[in-house]
Order: structure tokens, then C-alpha cells, then sequence
């Protein structure tokens, strides 16, 4: 199994491919990079960050992969600098994933209803049209509402079956993270976090965990990176989802019980290992 990770490096901050490569590899599947940027910091929280664009890199990396043979079982696209790096990835796709690969699209874009620092509507829009070549994508509430057209404010806990229906008129297996809902847990009422996605079967299902106060940078990735580990190594989606979003959960009780500040993103590292051991039963469990 071959994973193409597509992202950018954020040197500090615990995102992006510094997420994406060592829960990826873990998982127990080759992850090859192709860099979008070298930044200092992720650009969510810090000022002054230092921001390289490699778009004049990347079709001779991808040319040069091409030349190789090289073909990705899975490619996994996130945070993009530019519309042209847009149009870039729909190369990769269209050169280096197999026949039958899955392309999985992280739209990355903004957070709690705000677009982040670089993005605008002509993104949205252009973000669209790569989420229409994804076979599944992972955007959270606020990138969902933008791909939708959905009022961010007016969600309640009762729409968000409304957006992911909508967001299927984009990609076949869309999925929405970070819900905010309300469940029963040790037969009480208590806050969560959900996840609302496609089954396999195309339905729609929602995972929830319990819900840690606060904001936390870098949650996107961890899921998406560990879902997507999880999928390569054949894991069927309920199942991936549910130890993606437990990982993830863990990551961030931990980074709360540290009060590490959240822009320098989750504490994921002590969780692998219980990330590690779920995906190990799910894989034996076939
Ligand atoms: O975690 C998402 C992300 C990735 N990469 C960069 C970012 C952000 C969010 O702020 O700034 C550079």
C-alpha cells in the first residue's frame, strides 16, 4: 500500500504533513510527501511566520514520479496555498493514482465559521471543483458550510444531515467533523463531538465523543491522517472512523490535561499507541 500525502509543512504547530507522515507510516503503509509550502508556523494563531511556496516544484515532482512508474493507492490532499496548487493536485490524481485508488480531499480552509488567513470566496469556489474529483472528503463544519452555501450561524444540531446530503452533490462519501451534539452517555445527557459521514453502503451514519472544552489546532489532520491510515490498510469506514475520531478524542484530552497552548497543536504522540492497537484488532478482525 501506497499513500500520497499532499500537504504542507508547518514546522512548528503539529499539522498538516508533520501529522500526516508519522500516523500515516505508522499505520503500517509506505507515506511518500509531496510539500506544498514550508512555513514556520502553521498560519492559524501566530504572526510573523515565515511561508516558502513550492508550486514552481511541484509539476517536476510530479513529472519526475511519473517517470518512475509510481502509482498511489491512496492520495490525501490538504492545505493548499493556492488555486493553481488546486490544479496541481488534480495532476497528481490524474497521473499517479491507480485505477480503483481512492482520492481523499481534506479542504482545508477555515474554522469556527471563519475562512483562515490567505483563503476567499474564488477559493471556495475552486475548492469546490477539487472536491467534485475526491471520492471522500473530510471537511469540518465551517468547510462544510462554505462548500454548501450554509449559513455557519444558523447551524443547529438538527442540520447537519441537511449538509452532508448537500455535500453530496460534490463527492459520493463526504463527511462532516466537529458537530457539536447532544447524547446519552452513562445514561445521561452530556455534550459531544460527532462526526457525520458515508457508510460505505452510502448512508448516513454519525460517530460521536465525548466533547473536550476549548479549540484545538490540528484535530482535522490527526483525523484525517489516521482515518486514512486506517482505510489503507483496508479497514471498512465505520470502523475507521470510529478509531479515527477515539484517537483523536484522546489527543485532545491529552493536549488539554498538558495545557500545552492549542496552536502548537494536539499531543497526539502518547496516543498513537492506543491508536496503533485499535487498528491492529480492526485489521485481525477483518
Ligand atoms: O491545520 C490546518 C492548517 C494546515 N496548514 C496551515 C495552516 C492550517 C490552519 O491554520 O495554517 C499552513
Amino acid at each position: 500500500m501506497r499513500v500520497l500525502a499532499i500537504n504542507d509543512i508547518s514546522c512548528v504547530g503539529k499539522c498538516s504533513l508533520t501529522v500526516a507522515l508519522p500516523i500515516i507510516s505508522a499505520s503500517g503503509v509506505t507515506c511518500d510527501i509531496l510539500p506544498t509550502a514550508i512555513l514556520s508556523t502553521h498560519t492559524g494563531g501566530f504572526k510573523g511566520y515565515t511561508f516558502r511556496d513550492l508550486s514552481e516544484d511541484i509539476p517536476a515532482m510530479i513529472a519526475h514520479w511519473k517517470s518512475l512508474g509510481l502509482q498511489y493507492d491512496i492520495i490525501i490532499s490538504g492545505y493548499l496555498g493556492s488555486i493553481d496548487q488546486i490544479e496541481m493536485v488534480k495532476t497528481a490524481k490524474r497521473d499517479l493514482l491507480k485505477e480503483g485508488g481512492l482520492m481523499v480531499v481534506d479542504p482545508v480552509m477555515g474554522d469556527n465559521g471563519i475562512l483562515y488567513a490567505h483563503f476567499d470566496a474564488k477559493f471556495v469556489e475552486e475548492m469546490k471543483g477539487l472536491c467534485r474529483e475526491a471520492d471522500v472528503i473530510v471537511p469540518n463544519l465551517t468547510e462544510a458550510c462554505f462548500l454548501t452555501g450554509t449559513d455557519f450561524a444558523a447551524v443547529r444540531e438538527g442540520d447537519y444531515e441537511a449538509v452532508l446530503t448537500k455535500l453530496k452533490a460534490l463527492c459520493p462519501r463526504p463527511s462532516i467533523t466537529g458537530c457539536d451534539v447532544t447524547y446519552t452517555k452513562d445514561g445521561k445527557s452530556a455534550r459531544g463531538t460527532a462526526v457525520f459521514y458515508t457508510g460505505d453502503d452510502g448512508g448516513t451514519r454519525s460517530y460521536t465523543t465525548e466533547k473536550v472544552e476549548g479549540a484545538f489546532h490540528g484535530a482535522g489532520d490527526v483525523y484525517a491522517s489516521a482515518l486514512v491510515g486506517c482505510l489503507a490498510r483496508g479497514v471498512h469506514t465505520d470502523r475507521a472512523v470510529a478509531i479515527a475520531a477515539e484517537f483523536t478524542k484522546n489527543s485532545i484530552k491529552q493536549t488539554a490535561i498538558d495545557k500545552t497552548e492549542p496552536r502548537y497543536g494536539l499531543n497526539s504522540e502518547s496516543q498513537m499507541l492506543g491508536y496503533l492497537q485499535a487498528l491492529d484488532t480492526a485489521v485481525k478482525e477483518g
